[in-house]
């Protein structure tokens, strides 16, 4: 008896089980993006066209042979650089992905501070307004602190130890915005058919000692996600059988 109870529970779990997986993957589905244009790329290896400022560079030296953006130390204190759009649709979501760069002894929120990098477009304002700390050992040793956060790029959640959220390369900080999972994807709505996206730092000292550079810089629309047919068929049988996995329970 209890061995065919038990089958019976067993078989009853798997089909549940089964059951869930379907409509999770008919949620799943149904939720891809129809399509993505890009709109804006560029590494930076062979030009700087729709920015205002053309230094380029290699950084990390040894690390990473490609050029970016700044990496001469043309961008620091006080300095900025700006990509212009043109020809956007209004209304339509724009994501923007980069690499940001930080080189020197950025130090945060405190003493030789406060060091921000600032990424601002003309309709949305500021995505990034945070403080920034690059400093040694690794792993907050040095006690200096910064607001950025993956979760709180506008600096507007407190503080937290250097580094938070960078991918530490030989011990140089960057930033992979919208590239990879778990880095934050940063977006605006065209409110015009031009917009101009504005990146810079404010640091307290200067480019011997702290510098920023960009590389990898993708800007792209996202269509409305659109649901197929087929998906639509597959979502509707995962809610059916949701519904009446609920009922068999009660
Ligand atoms: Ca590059
Ligand atoms: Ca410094
Ligand atoms: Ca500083």
């Amino acid at each position: 008896m209890n061995c065919v109870h038990n089958k019976r529970k067993s078989g009853d779990i798997i089909v549940t089980v089964l059951i869930r997986i379907l409509a999770l993957v008919g949620i799943m589905v149904s939720m891809t993006p129809a399509s993505a244009t890009i709109v804006y790329s560029n590494d930076f290896e062979t030009n700087t066209n729709g920015f205002t400022t053309t230094g380029v560079g290699t950084v990390p030296a040894g690390v990473s042979f490609t050029k970016w953006l700044g990496g001469d130390k043309s961008l620091h204190h006080g300095s900025s650089t700006s990509l212009s759009l043109t020809g956007l649709s209004v209304g339509t979501v724009y994501n923007v992905a980069f690499d940001l760069y930080l080189g020197g002894t950025w130090d945060g929120s405190g003493a030789f501070g406060p060091d921000y990098f600032q990424f601002s477009t003309s309709s949305a304002g500021f995505l990034v307004n945070a403080t920034f700390v690059n400093d040694f050992p690794i792993g907050g040793g040095s006690g200096k602190t910064q607001t950025y956060s993956d979760s709180t790029p506008l600096g507007d959640g407190g503080e937290f130890i250097g580094r938070t959220g960078a991918d530490v390369v030989l011990g140089e900080p960057i930033y992979y915005f919208g590239h990879g999972a778990g880095n934050p994807l940063l977006s605006f709505t065209a409110t015009t058919t031009s917009e101009i996206l504005h990146f810079a730092a404010f640091d307290y000292q200067q480019r011997v000692d702290e510098f920023f550079a960009l590389d990898n810089v993708v800007v792209s629309n996202e269509d409305a996600p659109v649901p197929e047919p087929a998906t639509l068929a597959l979502l509707s049988l995962g809610v059916i059988c949701l519904g009446f996995n609920r009922r068999k329970r009660r």
